[in-house]
């Protein structure tokens, strides 16, 4: 590879570093193998807003990179020439290169061999969202290992050369555990510097997503469709139409394989959905759930006042029947008074 080659790839992945930070916004999916597939979810678009359009995605690669293991990274990899061989590594899924959980103070190492050659390697972490790249080449330090600290406030060094054969070593120097992973930190990167990995999978019709909202446990069961200008990603939209935690569970089957995967939203995983009146301006409306909540309240009002009044109106008509009948009693009185009086006074 040349040097203007390389020069224009890191030109690229500068571009897209400052695009991601310049936006500033935490996307979070969370990557995991299932099988022999690997699973991206979240939601469709990140940060989750309570009654907006959104829904579940899902991105399914098969698995043909060895993950953690770095004695065996040889395993199943094409020496192919140039820029096919980017199609054999999963540069663009979370965890499609590596991926580890770091304790307080723990470290992760993982080595470039030459399969990565000429190749950049995005990376982030959660739930620090930060990112970083490694640009594996010719040029750069002629070191064995080359260390990466993780801190509240990102990586350093963020943006990593190093030759083919060189180890990257990460260090948590936080309180608190974290997980890294290659990929980039947000739900697609651009298109001419990330291509479709050759080992998406196409054409699922096999799976079914139940979408549970875990506060209340309402859950339903949703059809996946793949996203028709972005193979490999699946998706089933709705309107999230309260805040906080929601779990995807995942079944059905993928090319015989069964599957049954839940992924719930968490600060370490996918996001949350955000209440509506949090990015509301200049006027903070109430949310659809909430004025239901007040019109069912209004309602249950209503209907007590209305038995209350059904209440009252009967004694009322009892009072007045019970009034009839004291007039009734008091002329019937009356006239029998009066017939008495009468043959009285015929017998005088
Ligand atoms: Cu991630």
């Amino acid at each position: 590879m040349s040097l203007l080659r390389w020069r224009t790839r890191a030109a690229l992945v500068l571009t897209l570093v400052f695009a991601v930070l310049g936006t500033s916004t935490a996307l979070a999916h969370e990557g995991r193998d299932v099988g022999d597939y690997n699973f991206v979810v979240g939601f469709i678009n990140e940060p989750a807003v309570e009654g907006m359009l959104n829904g579940v995605s899902l991105r399914v690669t098969s698995l043909i990179v060895e993950e953690e293991d770095h004695s065996d990274h040889d395993a199943g990899m094409d020496m192919g020439d140039g820029m096919a061989m980017s199609g054999d590594i999963d540069l663009v899924s979370h965890g499609g290169v590596f991926v580890d959980e770091l304790a307080a103070g723990a470290s992760y190492e993982f080595m470039f061999n030459h399969d990565y050659e000429n190749l950049t390697v995005p990376f982030h972490a959660h739930p620090i969202e930060t990112q970083g790249s490694i640009m594996v080449g010719h040029e750069g330090a002629d070191v064995a290992e080359v260390v990466v600290e993780i801190h509240e406030n990102g990586f350093q060094p963020a943006m990593v050369m190093i030759k083919a054969g060189t180890t990257v070593k990460f260090e948590n120097h936080m309180s608190e555990a974290t997980v890294v992973m290659s990929g980039p930190l947000g739900d697609a990167a651009p298109a001419d510097i990330a291509p479709t990995p050759a080992n998406v999978v196409l054409g699922i019709t096999t799976l079914q997503v139940e979408v549970t909202h875990v506060a209340s446990s309402v859950a339903q069961v949703m059809d996946l469709k793949e996203a028709w200008n972005s193979p490999g990603q699946y998706k089933s939209e709705f309107i999230p139409t309260s805040p906080g935690a929601y779990n995807f569970r995942f079944f059905g089957e993928i090319d015989g394989q069964v599957v049954d995967e839940s992924f719930e939203s968490s600060n370490t995983t996918f996001d949350e959905v955000t209440p509506a009146n949090e990015i509301q301006f200049p006027v903070q409306l109430a949310a659809p759930r909430e004025i239901e909540n007040a019109a069912r309240g209004a309602l249950d009002a209503a209907t007590t006042a209305g038995t209350d009044a059904s209440d009252a109106s009967d004694s009322a008509s009892t009072a007045t029947l019970l009034g009839i009948v004291a007039l009734i009693l008091g002329l019937l009185g009356l006239v029998m008074g009066g017939l008495a009086f009468q043959r009285s006074g015929k017998k005088a």
